[in-house]
């Protein structure tokens, strides 16, 4: 599955400057010919690959962008300046359409790589141009033309850099609503969630990350209950695993025995990605007092067989989840630091995936050969999520 971050923005290139009307007066000489100069041209704007942009978040807060115009000609025969090109950066495999007719513009695919998208508009001409033998005082002058405006669909597929883990109803989907614009579904019953989601962070300009929701795992998932655990495929690109645990489920359940549920099955579906970089984040605990958080964390600290870090956060409330996105980004800019300067870390992340993949695939693909056997030539594979071709990060 591919989620693919969308953004739509206005561009408008700069008018030209248009051009002047004027005749050379000076003292002395009677009838000067004429002098107005020609407008500047009208400011392009182009697209330009960057690559320490990941998301489009940036273009969903400002959709508008225009160029310069350029100024007018003047008198003895000045040019006007043209107006200065716009460049955008966007993430390096952003794809340019536009939305009205839907071309396909081109694809950023380098850094530095610049396409324009839309024409700074042709100078007028003034009125020196105009002169002619029969016409030595023309009164003519041209108008700047308009600056090219087209409404631009960027889009981008991303890979979800974190993924949210827990049992259904664990607040997931409230997360990603807290702290991205995505908008999920949430609701008080399970598997509320049925397909990924993607959220995008906007930490602050140009930071960002992307967030990936899937459905909830419930114990023996990896044995095919509820909706099974293919899902977690979709968690084998990311970097940071979020497990979600409700610290107060509505059954009344211990919230460590949920917490030991989901690592079972996260470890069944692949040993590998049980390794990952995972943080523990205690959710709804707006629904708990201080005191009860308190012993909570110390049962965590000494029931648990945890090593990671820990966060108390409240979905609803968004008590602890700017600071938790805050860490989510540092984390993810010290690893893309590693990544640059550290051909052995590439490979191992680059080992680290394909064996995700093997183990996932392996799992699943156990299942279903079980699950045919049950079910008797019965070749209905609901809970798969092969057609999901195309999750728009809203
Ligand atoms: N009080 C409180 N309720 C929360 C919090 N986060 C989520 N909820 C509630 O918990 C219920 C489940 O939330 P969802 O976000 O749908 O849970 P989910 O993990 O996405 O669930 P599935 O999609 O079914 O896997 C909803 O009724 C939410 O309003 C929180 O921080 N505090
Ligand atoms: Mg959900």
């Amino acid at each position: 599955m591919k989620f693919v971050d969308e953004a739509k923005v206005r561009v408008t290139a700069g008018k030209g400057g248009n051009g002047c009307l004027s005749f050379r007066r000076e003292k002395y000489i009677e009838r000067g010919g004429p002098d107005g100069g020609d407008g500047g041209d009208g400011g392009s704007v182009f697209l330009k690959g960057d690559g320490s942009l990941n998301t489009l978040i940036d273009f969903r807060f400002q959709p508008k962008y225009r160029a310069e115009h350029g100024t007018q000609g003047s008198s003895r025969q000045c040019t006007g300046a043209k107006g200065d090109d716009l460049f955008l950066s966007v993430p390096v495999g952003t794809m340019i359409i536009d939305e009205e007719t839907d071309e396909v513009l081109g694809d950023i695919t380098k850094e530095g790589e610049e396409i324009l998208v839309a024409r700074g508009g042709f100078h007028g001409l003034g009125n020196t141009r105009f002169k002619t033998s029969t016409n030595r005082a023309p009164r003519q002058t041209s108008k700047g033309q308009m600056g090219e405006e087209r409404i631009l669909r960027l889009e981008l597929k991303v890979l979800a850099d974190v993924g949210l883990l827990g049992l259904p109803n664990a607040g997931k989907s409230t997360f990603i609503r807290a702290v991205s614009s995505a908008k999920p579904k949430v609701a008080d019953y399970p598997f509320t969630t049925l397909i990924p989601n993607l959220g995008v962070v906007k930490v602050e300009a140009h930071r960002s990350f992307a967030v990936a929701d899937i459905p909830g795992l419930i114990e023996g998932a990896s044995d095919g209950a509820g909706l099974g655990i293919q899902f977690l495929k979709h968690l084998t690109r990311t970097h940071i695993l979020l497990h979600i645990v409700d610290v107060s489920p509505a059954d009344d359940s211990d919230p460590l025995g949920a917490f030991n549920v989901i690592e079972e099955e996260l470890y069944r579906f692949s040993p590998t990605l049980f390794e990952r970089e995972r943080w523990l984040i205690l959710n709804k605990i707006d629904l708990l007092s201080e005191s009860e958080l308190t012993d909570l964390l110390k049962r965590v600290d000494e029931e648990l067989d945890w090593n990671g870090p820990v966060f108390a956060v409240s979905g609803v409330s968004r008590h602890g989840t700017d600071s938790l996105c805050q860490s989510i980004m540092r984390f993810l800019e010290t690893r893309a630091i590693q990544l640059e300067e550290d051909p052995d870390f590439v490979e191992l992340q680059r080992q680290t995936e394909i064996e995700i993949e093997r183990e996932g695939t392996d799992r699943v693909t156990q299942l279903r050969a079980r699950k045919r056997a049950q079910q008797d030539n019965d070749s209905d594979e609901r809970g798969d999520d092969h057609d999901v071709e195309v999750v728009y990060a809203e």
